[in-house]
């Protein structure tokens, strides 16, 4: 598959600079405008601050982009055509020539043909509450895809510890940065236990060259908690959910719409509290990504 790498990127994949993969998919549906905008924009800038290059993946017109220009970021938060792509769209957009915006599992498999090893996002997709089987693309797509990837955990509105056991079954690798519990988004602890605790980016690079290593073809999931100041009391959390779900039943709201449907609703309903959690993990995992990145063998 052809992919189109911006000159920033392809320089640094070229002279094995380290490269940090974004996704697309929170900047179309995950945030709202204009948040979602100056988000993007800032993730970019936090890694290229700390020393890597970013790599934000999306399709338009059918054509895979790794690293967008300013015009494509911006018709990634504005524009309403943009359909959510996960891996059974993936053909589809990429044959009808569409625009669309790349999940964590798209993301890390178009991270993983262009040769990026890290990738930073805010929550990883899972097992839905009360839906055993609705389960997200994005894990079995972790258990096959060799891939470092940053985020505070999955998202709360999961059923955490059903796709705590799933990561478990599959093989993949849950590190805790700094903490010894995995991170529940928007609370700093889960009461779910992790693999193992890293405390700095070389431990976290010494896990991915044993698995790399041992020809192992799962993710590392290196879950980093929300900052202190912005994070949302649990039990506050469960509540305001709660209602969110309640809602999404009302609305009779399913399948890729619920994970967009239930982060909007409980941004209003938690006053923007949410929203800021939100944007301080995207911006404290991408720091810590692109830390990691920097102490990556290539
Ligand atoms: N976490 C967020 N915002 C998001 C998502 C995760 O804070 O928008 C997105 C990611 O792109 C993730 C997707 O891969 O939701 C999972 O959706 P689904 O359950 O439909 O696979
Ligand atoms: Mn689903």
């Amino acid at each position: 598959m052809k992919l189109n790498f911006s000159e920033e990127v392809s320089g640094a994949l070229h002279f094995d600079r380290p490269v940090v993969a974004l996704e697309s998919t929170v900047i179309a549906h995950g945030l709202p405008f204009p948040q979602n905008i100056e988000t993007a924009y800032k993730l970019e800038r936090i890694i290229r601050e700390n020393g890597a290059t970013p790599a934000t993946i999306a399709i338009f017109d059918g054509e895979i982009c790794v690293g967008l220009n300013d015009a494509q970021i911006e018709s990634l938060a504005t524009a309403t055509d943009v359909r959510k792509v996960s891996v059974r769209d993936l053909p589809l957009v990429i044959a009808g020539k569409r625009n669309g915006a790349t999940t964590v599992a798209t993301t890390s498999l178009i991270a993983d043909l262009a040769g990026i090893r890290v990738f930073s996002t805010g929550g990883i997709g899972g097992v839905h509450r009360g839906r055993a089987n609705d389960i997200s693309a994005d894990l079995p797509v972790l258990a096959n895809t060799p891939i470092l990837v940053v985020c505070s955990g999955a998202k709360s509105v999961l059923d955490l510890p059903a796709t705590r056991e799933w990561l478990e079954t599959y093989g993949v690798v849950v590190l805790g940065w700094q903490c010894d519990e995995l991170p529940a988004f928007y609370s700093r602890s889960s009461g779910l236990a992790i693999d193992g605790r890293v405390d700095s980016d070389r431990g976290a690079a010494a896990v991915l060259k044993a698995r790399d290593e041992l020809g192992l073809r799962n993710a590392v999931v290196l879950a980093v908690p929300v900052p202190e100041q912005a994070a949302i009391d649990g039990d506050e959390l469960e509540a305001m959910l709660e209602r969110a779900i309640v809602l999404a039943a009302e609305s009779s709201i399913s399948g890729k719409e619920i994970t967009p449907f239930l982060l909007s609703q409980l941004s209003q309903i938690s006053g923007g509290k949410t929203l800021a959690a939100n944007i301080a993990l995207l911006e404290n995992n991408a720091r810590v990504a692109a830390e990691v990145s920097l102490k990556i063998e290539r």
